[in-house]
């Protein structure tokens, strides 16, 4: 394929096959094209997009490739994982290449593709460092080697490339890397998971794009043999690689949180294809528990810097919170294969909070530049205590690089997310300018969301009356669909071509209380307004953020900024000013709290 005309089907990230057993069918990427809000971060992405590559090159990734494939002579350097950062690139890399082709990103592709080709083994084993550092020996060490990472987020990469691109090169690979891995572990193999998940949900999509049986049930295996402290053989705690209890058996979500989530994200996906549903009420379950004891009100998840962690439940602390990058992103994929296999409006209201505050607070308004840690309290005189503190502002890099190529291919892919179809008719989760395409019925979606709560759709044709499902989300009480009152929960009203439906969400100010357990935030309330939280940052207020009172009778005002951090609603309780809390520190990282303590 040459770079001519955007693909118009090109199936998202999690494309459950014809027989699995899911409520919802996502639609492809190619069939959801958006404006408004989240295009603008796209194009701000797009542009870190071609960074990302010079960014994995000063860091030495591809180098160590290079050195793999004997194009390169000399040490790998970076983390064991680096492999993973080059991955994550290239993946979006071909999702921002469907959403805009161009030969620019095609030779991109090609160019670091054939580098990865080059450095595969004959028998399918690939992972450069542990190539060119460790020897080639070869699993010595799984609990910290990510070797099974690594490939997992090589296979994402191949099935997005062959997804958004024709080109197979990648899929070649990573099909022979899957090969090797169901030749050496399983059931009546060696018996061992690797540190860290992912593998799980790349077999499975592997397995839905190149149809070879192995590749599930290798996935069913690693979901299954996790839990039952094979990690400790190695003299770790396996509660940090929620290798602690069964997947099936878990109640709640621990250890560490990319981890965690990761891994329930893959266990969905082989319930899906399996059609286990005592699977898949147990990643409910656990999900439930997440959102109920250990979220943040950002959609944040993991509340311990130490090891990353997911804290006991309640255990949120403000000001350190860990709430990393790419445990949001994780969270996002989890929730959407549980909301596909379900159809629950729920996963679809999560992903909405995890979107526009947990994960979107990672990247600078510029999309160059990153947050790994995201605290919802950011104290005056904070002082930055390693590479990845808040306290440096957002960076453009880091000595463990995980969340930049992760937003990237998020932020790429985000058409991915947005809407479903089923056989009686099409969903909308999530909110944006655009058109839909499903099949036969094709949609026009108008609004100004997040900012305001009107949302129009159009059906431009559709084969006959079809249901057209909208989402209400759980925080939108007084919604109305074509005037009449809509309960949280999808709102399903039978349309025909030519038809108009008028979605009214209340935009009024909301004060958020969380719960009594919650000890760091007792006495204080958050600010939301539709999907977003809000946050009191220095630039707006002379009296230092740490002292800051909200009075809950003062009145409350919205207001549309154009002027200020490239165009939000600024919110005004009494004498505060409050802005969106994704764009905090985009004007230098002053004092923040997303918190406030009442008068
Ligand atoms: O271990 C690989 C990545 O590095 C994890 O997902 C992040 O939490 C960071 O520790
Ligand atoms: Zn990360």
């Amino acid at each position: 394929m040459t770079a001519t005309s955007p693909p118009t089907s090109t199936r998202g990230p999690a494309a459950p096959t014809g027989t699995a057993q899911v409520a919802l069918r996502p639609l492809g990427v190619g069939e959801v094209r958006i404006g408004g809000f989240w295009a603008d971060r796209q194009r701000a992405n797009a542009t870190a997009v071609p960074l990302g590559r010079q960014r994995l090159e000063e860091a030495g990734n591809l180098e160590n490739l290079r050195i793999a494939a004997g194009r390169a002579s000399g040490e790998a350097i970076g983390p064991i994982f680096a492999d993973s950062d080059v991955y994550k690139w290239l993946e979006a890399v071909a999702w921002e290449y469907a959403r805009h082709p161009s030969d620019e990103l095609l030779a991109m592709q090609r160019e670091i593709t054939a580098i990865v080709a080059d450095a595969q083994e004959p028998d399918g084993y690939l992972d450069s460092v542990v190539q060119v550092r460790h020897g080639g020996r070869r699993y010595t060490d799984l609990p910290w080697s990510h070797e099974h990472y690594c490939a997992g987020h090589l296979i994402q990469a191949a099935v997005a490339q062959v997804r958004c691109t024709g080109d197979t090169a990648l899929l070649d690979v990573a099909v022979k890397v899957a090969d090797h891995l169901a030749d050496t572990f399983g059931e009546d193999r060696r018996h061992d998971v690797d540190g860290h998940p992912v593998i799980e949900m790349a077999l499975v999509e592997l397995y839905r794009e190149a149809g070879h049986a192995r590749h599930l049930e290798l996935a069913r295996y690693f979901v299954e043999a996790r839990g039952h402290g094979l990690i400790s053989a190695y003299g770790h705690d396996p509660t940090y690689f929620s290798d602690r209890v069964p997947v099936r058996e878990a109640t709640t979500v621990e250890g560490h949180a990319v981890r965690a989530v990761y891994l329930a994200a893959g266990a969905a996906d082989v319930a899906a294809e399996r059609g286990d549903t005592a699977l898949l009420d147990a990643l409910a379950t656990q999900f439930d528990h997440m959102l109920a004891t250990k979220t943040y009100v950002t959609g944040g998840l993991g509340a311990r810097w130490d090891r990353e962690a997911f804290g006991d439940p309640y255990e949120l602390p403000t000001d350190r919170a860990y709430a990393e990058t790419c445990a949001a992103i994780g969270g996002v994929q989890w929730a959407w294969r549980m909301l596909l296999a379900t159809g629950d409006a729920r996963y679809a209201d999560a992903i909405e909070r995890m979107l526009y505050n947990g994960f979107l607070a990672g990247v600078s308004l510029s999309g160059t530049e990153y947050f790994y840690v995201n605290p919802l309290q950011h104290r005056s005189e904070a002082h930055a205590d390693g590479d990845r503190s808040p306290a440096h502002g957002r960076r453009g890099w880091f000595d463990c690089a995980c969340c930049p190529p992760n937003v990237m291919r998020t932020l790429a892919g985000l058409e991915g997310y947005l809407a479903t179809r089923d056989g009686d008719g099409v969903q909308v989760h999530q909110y944006a300018p655009g058109t839909i395409s499903a099949g036969d019925t094709t949609l026009t979606v108008e609004t100004q969301y997040p900012w305001d709560g009107l949302v129009r759709v159009r059906v431009d044709a559709a084969p006959g009356p079809v249901t057209l499902s909208l989402r209400v989300p759980a925080w939108a009480e007084g919604a109305t669909v074509d005037g009449k009152p809509a309960e949280p929960g999808y709102a399903r009203v039978r349309v025909g071509a030519g038809e108009v439906v008028e979605l009214r969400l209340p935009m009024e100010v909301r004060t958020t209380t969380a719960h009594p357990r919650v000890d760091a935030v007792r006495g204080c309330v958050a600010i939301e307004r539709g999907p977003l939280v809000y946050a009191a940052e220095q630039a707006d207020h002379d009296t230092p953020v740490d002292d800051l009172h909200i009075d809950l009778a003062a009145p409350r005002s919205s207001e549309h900024r154009p002027d200020l951090l490239g165009g939000v609603t600024v919110v005004t309780v009494g004498e505060l000013t409050l802005v969106p809390y994704y764009a905090w520190a985009n004007r230098g990282a002053a004092p923040m709290r997303v918190w406030i303590p009442t008068t």
